[in-house]
């Protein structure tokens, strides 16, 4: 067997493991963040589980840390006091970026953690098996509830050879979305092999596991061996280390070689993280920011290579240059050993260790700025700033392109840039704030301020469907179109009426009204609709306009099982030429829809009422799906099933 049809088979509670089929298999551990947690803690609240049933979970407060008004420290209180009530740890603000603490403090090689961020997968980084997912997923999983998924295909990515001098750990994944583009892992684990593998340390492979949530894969994993031990004892935890890794002669569905002495500094380029070319390719075009952190690229040897390139240097007097320690251990060991002050003498703008300007939290560009930035995404207008275009690089080249003012690539660089993994990181919890102890879970009070709404519940499917075609949209859709992020919008993630009146705005600045003007309707979209965060907010929001059903070319995981939840048809066309057939406006109908579902098709009529037309479309669901669709989403299912 491979590393992950181990872990799976270990953990399997139903199903058998054959790609594409449907497993449910049990959670160890689950993680949520602010953003999506508000939400996902409304509805565990709403399932009357009194305490978690994992092994643990962590409720962090990374995202939504910039407290321009009441709303967002409304939600931090929320989050910390339901979190106690029911047995989870919260991790504070200024403790860190949910990743890159789990990955420190939490996270156990073998085990499976469920994640409310669509960046869960860095877990992977230690040989975990950790998935991202909406919200409600990861509310049932905190219940004891199993966690169904496809069971995907596992692609062997062989490592081979060692990284050049000024060649980073993103560079290979750059390398990886080059080759397979975003929607390339759709249904995939990418399980990294090979001699490669052990030339990497920790922080490195949890980079590369990170993106791997760019390509739309399931998961990425790499084995736990001797390199993961070092990381485990370096944070005092080597009690958790297990040895694993793919039995002898493990076979893939699919596999991929990547020479590592082959590789060279990638940059993707806006507005799509597979946009990807060489730095020297590029070119020396001019930059306005750069910013170096986020839960791919900031861990201690990041940042520490950072420093060392800044040291004795001035920013250049163009660029803005700021840099977001992903967790307090980091910050605290760069700030004793110096490290911080050589980034304060360089220039630097230093930042909480949170998300940040990744999830546009802050420091978005000027008018048709470009900047460089180390994190995941780059999609368009995700950095707050519409013209902005935003580049994706290593933090070494990220770093050198701070003091030229224009992209540079690292290996002109004549310093050392070698940085071992210190022999122990510097081990303080004191910003996890411990739940109360069992039995005593009454005692506790949730507070819930004025930003804390109830969020809309789906309604049982009607015999037909039928609506408008309200928006025709192309390929690669995004989240963060369908249910734009930026400071000014993040505070109202638990406020849908709210957030609605931006639904799909970055691809029509009208759809909103639209929507409420014809009281709801359907959407028409390409190919992997809905790539990108977890958010399941991309589902609620559309729900809240009255949109009934989405046909797509295909979508992308998390987002399908959002709509699933919420009670809203994904439909995907059986010839995908129908698509050019549609346009706005027209009237699409689903004959019968109801009983159709209730009879256990899975090919359907989608009419056209205006041209006069009828396509096929399909919707494969699993007995489980097939009721949440019936009952208008999984709360009302979990519902009805325990009457
Ligand atoms: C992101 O990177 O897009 C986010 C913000 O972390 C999201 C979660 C969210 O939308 O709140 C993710 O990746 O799932
Ligand atoms: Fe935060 Fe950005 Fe990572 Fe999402 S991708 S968890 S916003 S740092």
């Amino acid at each position: 067997m491979n590393l992950t049809q181990k872990i799976l088979s270990e953990h399997l509670i139903s199903g058998r493991l054959v790609p594409g089929e449907e497993i449910a298999i049990r959670i160890d551990q689950t993680l949520t963040q602010d953003s999506t947690g508000t939400m996902a803690y409304l509805q565990f609240e709403a399932m009357g589980v009194k305490r978690v049933r994992t092994k643990k979970s962590v409720a962090y407060i990374d995202h939504n840390t910039l407290q321009t008004g009441f709303e967002n420290a409304d939600d931090h209180q929320y989050i910390q006091t339901v979190a106690k009530k029911h047995g989870i740890y919260c991790s504070k603000p200024g403790n860190g970026i949910c990743h890159q603490v789990q990955l420190e403090r939490f996270g156990v090689p073998g085990y499976t953690l469920l994640g409310s961020d669509s960046h869960t997968p860095t877990g992977g980084g230690i040989g975990m098996l950790a998935i991202g997912a909406g919200g409600l997923d990861v509310a049932v999983a905190m219940g004891g509830g199993a966690y169904y998924l496809a069971c995907p295909k596992v692609v062997g990515i062989k490592l081979t050879g060692k990284l050049s001098y000024g060649v980073a750990a993103k560079d290979i994944i750059l390398e990886v979305l080059r080759r397979l583009s975003v929607k390339g892992g759709v249904g995939k684990v990418m399980e990294y092999i090979g001699e490669g593998v052990k030339t990497l340390t920790v922080p490195e492979r949890a980079t590369i596991a990170n993106m791997g949530a760019e390509l739309g894969a399931t998961t990425s994993i790499f084995p736990s061996d001797e390199v993961t031990r070092a990381f485990l004892k370096a944070q005092q935890r080597e009690q958790d280390f297990v040895p694993l890794s793919a039995d002898e002669g493990a076979t893939y569905d699919e596999t991929l070689t990547i020479d590592l002495s082959s590789l060279v500094p990638l940059v993707a380029k806006p507005h799509m993280p597979d946009l990807v070319e060489t730095v020297e390719a590029v070119g020396p075009i001019k930059v306005d920011q750069v910013f170096i952190g986020s839960c791919t690229n900031s861990s201690y040897t990041d940042m520490m290579r950072v420093a060392r390139i800044l040291k004795g240097k001035t920013v250049h007097p163009d660029v803005s240059l700021v840099i977001g320690p992903g967790s307090k251990q980091v910050l605290t060991m760069l700030a004793r050993n110096g490290a911080l002050a050589d980034m304060l003498g360089a220039g630097a703008r230093i930042l909480e260790s949170a998300c940040g300007p990744c999830i546009g939290m802050g420091q978005s560009p000027k008018s048709n700025g470009v900047s460089v930035r180390t994190n995941n995404r780059n999609f368009f207008g995700r950095s707050g700033t519409k013209s902005a275009g935003i580049y994706l690089t290593s933090c070494e080249t990220a770093a050198i392109t701070a003091l030229t003012g224009v992209l540079t690539d690292p290996r002109c660089l004549d310093i050392d840039l070698d940085i071992p993994l210190p022999e122990t990181f510097e081990v303080n919890d004191n910003l996890v704030i411990p739940p109360v102890e069992p039995g005593h879970e009454d005692e506790a009070e949730v507070v819930r301020g004025p930003n804390i709404q109830p969020f809309p519940l789906g309604k049982a499917l009607t015999p037909d469907v039928s609506g408008k075609v309200l928006l025709k949209m192309e390929d690669n859709i995004t989240t963060d179109h369908i249910a734009p992020s930026d400071a000014k919008l993040l505070p109202f993630r638990s406020n849908v009426p709210y957030l609605s009146d931006f639904c799909l705005t970055p691809v029509d600045a009208a759809f909103p009204a639209r929507a409420k003007a014809e009281g709801g309707g359907l959407l028409v979209a390409g190919s992997n609709y809905g790539q990108g965060s977890s958010r399941e907010h991309a589902a609620l929001v559309p729900l809240y306009l009255g949109i009934r059903a989405v046909a797509a070319k295909s979508f992308a995981r998390i987002h399908q099982a959002n709509l699933i939840n919420n009670g809203i048809l994904p439909l995907t066309f059986e010839n995908e030429a129908d698509y050019d057939r549609i346009d706005q406006d027209d009237t699409l109908t689903l004959p019968g829809i109801r009983a159709a579902i209730e009879a256990g098709k899975e090919r359907f009529t989608l009419r056209n009422d205006t041209k006069n037309e009828e396509y096929a479309v399909r919707m494969p669901l699993t007995d489980r799906q097939r009721g949440m669709i019936l009952c208008g989403g999984l709360l009302n299912f979990t519902r009805e099933s325990s009457k």
